[in-house]
């Protein structure tokens, strides 16, 4: 029988070896013996009342089969897909809601080890918000700043502050459809009434309300997040670091910080620099400390103090089967439950940081951001502590590659033009020019029902080769690290001819690591200056740009592709459709909400259709927008892009996080 590749990381699929050898199961294994249930899976499956639940499996072809209620097929996986979008949402913002406290813990003195790093972040996020900035106390204005974001999240009445940072013509779609979003407390909370049994039955309703929650995350919650952690612990520039299993130290105290939310992370970082502790991890025999990251947290102190990651979802109980690792401390988010009985097979110790978020048989220590110093230094002696009781099986991998990240909204607008003329136009004019045939978004997580990570690597490689630029996030930027393509050799080596010519000319990689999946925001406001740019579109749909979230599993991915579809772009996700039952729903979420929004939401199981259906989006947007059509190493003419020689003579002046925009 042929060997079932279940990773398509190479040190990770060695990993996966070396723990069926010794018994140890992963998800890997318990993705096969799991099947998932067809009628669920389909989205046909309905459990919102005590009459089901009711699995609407057709006796024949004609007979339309109905739960006890009455409910259709399609009103229940309409239901169910809002459901997702309301979890993913109410994930992604209560997040930003803890940002947004700490921020104003910070302001007002009351979170001693906090304070605002990105002055020229807080102005540029205070001017959208109408507050007065100019000769104010920086605390005054970051007090400010994040009470009225937080007002934000519980608005009750009228429009989310962001949305304003949409293009006029999204905008006027949205109050068009009535999606125009309140706080996202109450359409989170009016989502659930609606798919309480007996409420909302329409599926064009319901699905008209999973774009509303979405964009009051989109545009509300991880937008919020997103500004707040860039004026709290610095907006990112370019850092180069290193990912994979590699990244782990035989002779040192390796800790890692998983999950989401990066303010106890930010801490850890800065703790594990204190002379007193590296004294202190010395004297248990460590050579030092080493701090790695996994999933999204690692993503956030990756990419603004180029902490090493160990990779994405599907890596985080293969990064305890190294053996080498000594805690792992984990806050909120894409935590697999069972990393508590997998690391005490070893010597790791697992430390939930949040009462939103413990498992049983973890060790808890609970994260305060008014103590934050202390509780990451009890945290890191804890790992060290550790560090005497390791044992040396495990599979020490050594692969390891070298990543750039970084790749702020602000850095990708300087690295354009410089400080002086920083702007999306030479991108805007490489696109018109065909240089650069599209973007994409290629973003969400990975998963162990694929051969794991290998739909990225894939879809990377190919796209990269027909000149679209790509942005990634979440683990999708994991997959690209840990597979060595977030380099500027992964351009020469593999980009068409004129993305090619781009990245070297400014000296990026042809993938550009945006960030955490919560940094998909990112995304948002680079379309919307790209249409304020003009030369393309006028509005964020029509634009040469796809998001695809290939191996998908989380419903925050739900979530950001809805918000895009409602934005205006075009999503492809993979693996099957969670709405497969309903052909109703389907048309819906793809052509109804292409006419309406220009943006749409399709699963496709297949990942070369996936990329055949990416590049005919870009090729018809291009078309629409009368751009010269698309041949391999032909251009048009176009400004020249500063090189990056040039732009340093310019400015010479500019720093990192208070300089570059
Ligand atoms: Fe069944 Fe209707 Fe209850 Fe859903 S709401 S479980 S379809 S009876
Ligand atoms: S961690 S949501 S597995 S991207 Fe953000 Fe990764 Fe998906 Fe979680």
């Amino acid at each position: 029988m042929d060997k079932v590749i279940k990773s398509a990381n190479e040190a990770a699929e060695k990993i996966i070896e070396w723990s069926e050898e010794h018994k140890i199961e992963t998800c890997f294994d318990r993705a096969q013996r799991m099947k998932p249930c067809p009628i669920g899976a389909s989205g046909a499956c309905c459990k919102i009342c005590h009459m089901g639940p009711c699995r609407l499996v057709r006796a024949s072809s004609e007979e339309e089969t109905t739960g006890v209620c009455g409910a259709t097929v399609s009103t229940i996986s309409a239901r169910n897909l809002l459901r997702m979008a309301v979890a993913g949402s109410a994930a992604h913002s209560d997040h930003a809601r803890d940002m947004a406290f700490t921020l104003l813990a910070a302001a007002e003195g009351e979170a001693k080890d906090f304070a605002v790093k990105d002055v020229r972040k807080l102005y540029r996020v205070a001017g959208i918000l109408n507050i007065e900035f100019e000769g104010r106390p920086v605390n005054d204005v970051a007090r400010d700043v994040a009470l009225k974001l937080i007002e934000d999240f519980g608005r009750q009445k009228g429009e989310i502050n962001f949305i304003k940072r949409a293009p006029k013509k999204t905008i006027e779609r949205w109050k068009k459809w009535g999606i125009i979003p309140r706080g996202v407390d109450r359409e989170i909370a009016e989502a659930m009434h609606r798919t309480h049994m007996g409420v909302d039955h329409d599926p064009d309703n319901l699905l008209l309300s999973a774009l509303k929650v979405s964009l009051a995350d989109g545009w509300g919650g991880s937008m919020i997040s997103t500004d707040i952690t860039d004026i709290l612990f610095g907006t990112p520039a370019p850092v180069r670091s290193e990912a994979s299993f590699g990244i782990f130290k035989e002779d040192e105290v390796n800790l890692v910080v998983h999950g989401h939310e990066p303010s106890l992370a930010e801490m850890i970082v800065d703790v594990v620099n204190e002379p007193e502790m590296i004294e202190y991890a010395k004297s248990k025999g460590a050579k030092g400390i080493n701090l790695g990251g996994m999933c999204c947290t690692a993503n956030e102190v990756l990419m603004r103090h180029g902490i090493p990651t160990a990779g994405g979802f599907t890596n985080q109980e293969l990064a305890i089967l190294t053996g080498l690792v000594d805690a792992i401390t984990v806050d909120v988010q894409c935590i697999m439950p069972s990393l508590a009985e997998l690391s005490k097979k070893f010597h790791t110790k697992l430390i939930t940081t949040s009462y939103k978020a413990k498992t049983p048989g973890a060790m808890h220590i609970q994260y305060d951001e008014h103590r934050a110093r202390e509780i990451a230094r009890e945290i890191v002696r804890t790992a060290i502590d550790n560090f005497q009781n390791r044992k040396t099986e495990g599979s020490h991998i050594s692969d390891k590659f070298p990543v750039i990240a970084g790749f702020s909204h602000e850095y990708i607008e300087y690295m354009q033009g410089g400080r002086w003329r920083a702007s999306f136009r030479p991108l805007n004019d490489a696109i018109i020019a065909g240089r650069i045939r599209g973007v994409v978004g290629l973003a969400g997580c990975d998963n162990p029902r694929f051969p794991s990570q290998g739909l990225h690597r894939f879809l990377a490689t190919e796209l990269i080769k027909s000149d679209v630029l790509i942005v990634s996030t979440g683990c999708g930027s994991a997959a690209c690290g840990t597979a060595g393509y977030l380099t500027p050799e992964m351009a020469l080596e593999h980009a068409g001819p004129g993305l090619r010519e781009v990245c070297e000319a400014i000296g990026i990689p042809p993938i550009l690591h945006l960030g955490a999946c919560v940094d998909n925001s990112r995304i948002l406001t680079i379309v919307s200056a790209m249409a304020e740019e003009g030369g393309l579109s006028d509005e964020i749909g029509g634009m040469p740009a796809v998001g695809i979230a290939p191996e998908w599993m989380s419903e925050k991915a739900i979530a950001i592709g809805c918000y895009l579809a409602a934005s205006g772009v075009p999503v492809i996700f993979g693996g099957d459709s969670p709405v497969e039952a309903s052909q109703e729903v389907t048309h819906i979420m793809t052509e109804v909400w292409f006419e309406r929004f220009r943006g749409a939401m399709h699963f496709e199981p297949d990942p070369e259709k996936i990329l055949s259906m990416t590049l005919d989006y870009i090729d018809r947007a291009r078309e629409a927008l009368k751009l010269r059509k698309y041949e391999p190493g032909k251009f048009g003419a176009e400004r020249v892009l500063m090189d990056m020689s040039t732009r340093r003579e310019l400015e010479k002046a500019a720093k990192p996080h208070l300089g570059i925009y």
